[in-house]
C-alpha cells in the first residue's frame, strides 16, 4: 500500500502542507514516521479521512486515483451511461467518487446500482445488440464494484463472519458481491461463495467459517428441490445464527425457519449485520 508524505496529501486536497501537519499531529489523520522524522500516511488513511470529513478532492490523480478524475471531466452524471457505453474507467471513476464523497455500499447499492442495472436489463428484449450492451455493462458494473471492495478497510481476526452466496443454478454475481461488501462495511468478515452454490458447499463453508450471519441471494427462481433442499439445510444452522434471504426472486425460497430475515434491500441486510455486532459489543 502507497505512503504519502504531507505535501502530497496536501496537494491532493488543494490545502497547505502545515494544516495537513496540524491534522496528523491533532491525531485526525494517523501517520507514522520515518528515521529521519518525516510523517508518512498510508493511501487507506487519506481515503478514509476523506470519506469521514466529505473533504473534497482538488487533484485525485495523485491520490493513485485517475478515473475519478476522468469521471468528473467527463461531466456524466448517470453510472447506467458508463455501463451503458461500457466505459470501465467511467464507471469505477463514478462509483469511487461517490464512495468518497461519503455514501455507504448499501446506499450505492440499492440506488444507483440497482437502478443503472435495471435500464440494463430493459436492454435485451430489443435484439442481439442489446444483450451485447447488457453484457458488456454486467462486465464494467462488476469491475468497478470489485476495485471498491480493494477499498474497504480490512477487518481483525476477531471480527465475526458473515458467508453467503447465490444458490446452485442462479448466476447472478452482483448482488452477492455487494452483500459481502455491505457485510465487511458493517464490520464482519465476508466469505462470498459467489453464485450457483450447491447446498452442500454452503455446508462444507458454513463449518469450517462458523458465521453468526449467512446470506442467501436468489435472483432467478429457484426450482422447487432445489428451494426444498436450501430450505431443509437453513433448518439445521445454529439459532445463533442469522439468516438473511433477499434478491428479486427471493419468493421462491419458501418453508423458512421462523427466525430467517426476508429482506428487499442492502439496507436491511446493513441493519442485520450492524445488530449482531451491536450484540456482540454487548456480552
Ligand atoms: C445482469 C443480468 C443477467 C446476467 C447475470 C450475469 C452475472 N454473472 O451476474 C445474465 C446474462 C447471466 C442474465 C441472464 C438471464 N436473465 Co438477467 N438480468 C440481469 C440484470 C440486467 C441485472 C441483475 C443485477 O445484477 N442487478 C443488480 C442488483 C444489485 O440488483 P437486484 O438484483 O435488484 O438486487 C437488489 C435487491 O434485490 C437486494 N438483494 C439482492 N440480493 C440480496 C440478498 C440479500 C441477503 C439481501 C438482504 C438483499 C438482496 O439488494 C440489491 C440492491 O438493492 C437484470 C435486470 C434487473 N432489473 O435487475 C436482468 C433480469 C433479472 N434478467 C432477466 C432474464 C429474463 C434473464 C434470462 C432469462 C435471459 C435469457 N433469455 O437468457 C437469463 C436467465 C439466467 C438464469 N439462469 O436465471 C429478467 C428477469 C425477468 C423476470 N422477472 O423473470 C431481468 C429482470 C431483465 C428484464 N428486465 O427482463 N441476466
Amino acid at each position: 500500500m502507497r505512503l504519502l508524505s504531507t505535501r502530497d496529501l496536501a496537494d491532493a486536497l488543494g490545502v497547505s502542507e502545515s494544516s495537513l501537519k496540524r491534522w496528523v499531529d491533532s491525531g485526525k489523520i494517523s501517520a507514522s514516521r520515518t528515521d529521519g522524522g518525516h510523517r508518512r500516511i498510508l493511501l487507506s488513511e487519506a481515503l478514509r479521512f476523506i470519506r469521514d470529513t466529505r473533504a473534497p478532492i482538488a487533484r485525485p490523480e495523485l491520490l493513485d486515483l485517475p478515473e475519478v478524475a476522468l469521471a468528473r471531466a467527463s461531466g456524466e452524471d448517470r453510472l447506467a451511461s458508463y455501463l451503458r457505453d461500457g466505459d470501465s474507467m467511467g464507471a469505477r471513476g463514478w462509483l469511487m467518487a461517490r464512495y468518497l464523497e461519503g455514501a455507504t455500499i448499501a446506499e450505492l447499492a440499492d440506488g444507483p446500482i440497482r437502478d443503472a442495472m435495471a435500464a440494463l436489463g430493459e436492454l435485451w428484449h430489443h435484439d442481439d445488440g442489446g444483450v451485447f450492451v447488457e453484457h458488456r455493462g454486467t462486465e464494467v458494473c462488476l469491475q468497478a464494484v470489485a476495485q471498491l471492495r480493494g477499498m474497504l478497510s480490512t477487518l481483525p481476526v476477531t471480527a465475526p463472519v458473515a458467508l453467503g452466496g447465490t444458490p446452485a443454478g442462479d448466476p447472478y454475481l452482483l448482488p452477492t458481491q455487494l452483500a459481502a461488501m455491505v457485510a465487511t462495511e458493517a464490520g464482519m468478515r465476508a466469505v462470498n461463495l459467489g453464485a450457483d452454490t450447491p447446498v452442500g458447499a454452503f455446508a462444507h463453508a458454513v463449518v469450517e467459517h462458523q458465521p453468526k450471519l449467512v446470506w442467501i441471494s436468489i435472483s432467478t427462481s429457484l426450482a422447487p428441490a432445489r428451494a426444498r433442499s436450501m430450505s431443509r439445510w437453513l433448518d439445521t444452522l445454529p439459532t445463533t445464527t442469522t439468516i438473511a434471504i433477499g434478491g428479486q426472486q427471493s419468493r421462491t425460497l419458501s418453508n423458512l425457519p421462523a427466525r430467517a430475515v426476508r429482506a428487499t434491500s442492502m439496507a436491511d441486510l446493513a441493519a442485520a449485520a450492524g445488530a449482531i455486532l451491536k450484540r456482540q459489543r454487548a456480552s
